[in-house]
């Protein structure tokens, strides 16, 4: 490990975009250390050559227009440079290739839940070694935010939205989740009685893991979690336990709500004069927050009540439903 690695300043790098990450971020470190020095030696050095001593009478030095100009221009192509480098990484970072495996993220109150696409659940996130993989993120409280220092990836949960990120783990082993938005805590339990200070939970404990593993091992891992539910017959279930189907229909017919056939990617009118085309962000916010945007010809304020109360694990699965029924 060399000292102009930036692995002397941060964690191990495992995945192909971190690469990019450490080069800029060395770049910056040491163009900053060099200017530091650089600035710092010419100060000391005029500080001392124009001391004020007998027989020396200080004299203006008048104005140096080349020395200013240049100045001026000569960091500009360098911090273009510098943007253009770190834009593109972003971008890169930013865009998941096509066909990465797609993992739903769960934040709350404290802790983390993924789900494998097969709808296998867990605490800690295994993945295989080599493969892209997609994080869609969602948040069942407060702002969280999910950070892994050993992907240089960060981005965060936000309550009613989706947001995403995606990595490519280039060597097997594990890394370290934690959440960098603070997140409150607590020091007693339902009954409101103190808790010993061992016990205490908050957005310190809010701590998971990444194990990258080899394919093989990944297959046996997953096996190994069984047949989970099926999210679209739980969808399905909830449609009817938590009373949806008083209102919305799922075979086109139109009462007093929209029917939830052909919803999934169909463009709407809305009641402010907008178009939505029905995304998980979209169906997401329509069932915890109705009144947000009131589809055109139902009526304002929407006589829909709100379902703050659904888990995320609710949401997804009502959602995934809904893309079934054509
Ligand atoms: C009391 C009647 C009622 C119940 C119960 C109800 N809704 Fe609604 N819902 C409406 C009405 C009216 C609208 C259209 C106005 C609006 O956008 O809020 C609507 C709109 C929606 C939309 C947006 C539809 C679109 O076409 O864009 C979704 C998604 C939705 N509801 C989901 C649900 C879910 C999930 C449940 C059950 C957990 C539910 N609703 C229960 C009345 C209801
Ligand atoms: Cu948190």
């Amino acid at each position: 490990m060399s000292i102009f690695a930036p692995s002397f300043q941060l964690p191990e790098a495992m995945s192909a975009s971190a690469a990019n990450v450490d080069a800029l971020y060395s770049f910056i470190f040491w163009l900053s250390v060099v200017l530091f020095v650089g600035i710092m030696v010419a100060t000391v050095y005029f500080v001392w050559v124009y001391r004020k001593r007998p027989g020396h009478k200080a004299e203006p030095t008048g104005h140096n227009l080349f020395l200013q100009i240049g100045l001026a221009v000569a960091p500009i192509p360098l911090l273009v440079g510098m943007f253009h480098w770190g834009f593109k990484g972003y971008m890169d970072m930013s865009i998941a290739p096509a066909g990465a495996m797609e993992v739903r993220v769960r934040g709350f109150q404290w802790g983390w839940e993924f789900e494998y696409p097969g709808g296998e659940t867990d605490s800690v996130l295994h993945v295989p070694v080599n493969r892209p993989v997609k994080l869609i993120m969602s948040s069942s409280d407060v702002l969280h935010s999910f950070y892994v220092p050993q992907l240089r990836v960060k981005r965060d949960l936000v309550p009613g939205m989706f947001t995403s990120l995606w990595f490519q783990p280039d060597k097997t082993g594990k890394m370290d989740v934690f959440c960098t938005e603070y997140c409150g805590g607590k020091s007693k339990d339902q009954n409101g009685n103190e808790l010993a200070p061992s016990e205490y939970k908050g957005h310190w404990s809010m701590l998971s893991q990444i194990v990258v593993d080899t394919q093989e091992d990944f297959d046996k891992y997953i096996q190994g979690k069984g047949t989970p539910k099926d999210p679209v017959e739980f969808g399905k279930a909830l449609y009817t336990q938590k009373g949806c189907n008083a209102c919305h229909s799922v075979d086109g017919s139109v009462g007093v709500a929209p029917s939830w056939k052909g919803l999934w990617a169909r463009s709407e009118p809305m009641l402010d004069g907008s178009m939505v085309t029905v995304d998980g962000n979209y169906l997401r916010e329509s069932i915890v927050l109705p009144s947000a945007k009131i589809v055109k010809g139902y009526g304002s304020p929407s006589i829909m009540p709100s379902y703050q109360g659904l888990k995320d694990k609710e949401i997804d699965a009502i959602i995934e439903y809904m893309k079934t029924l054509k």
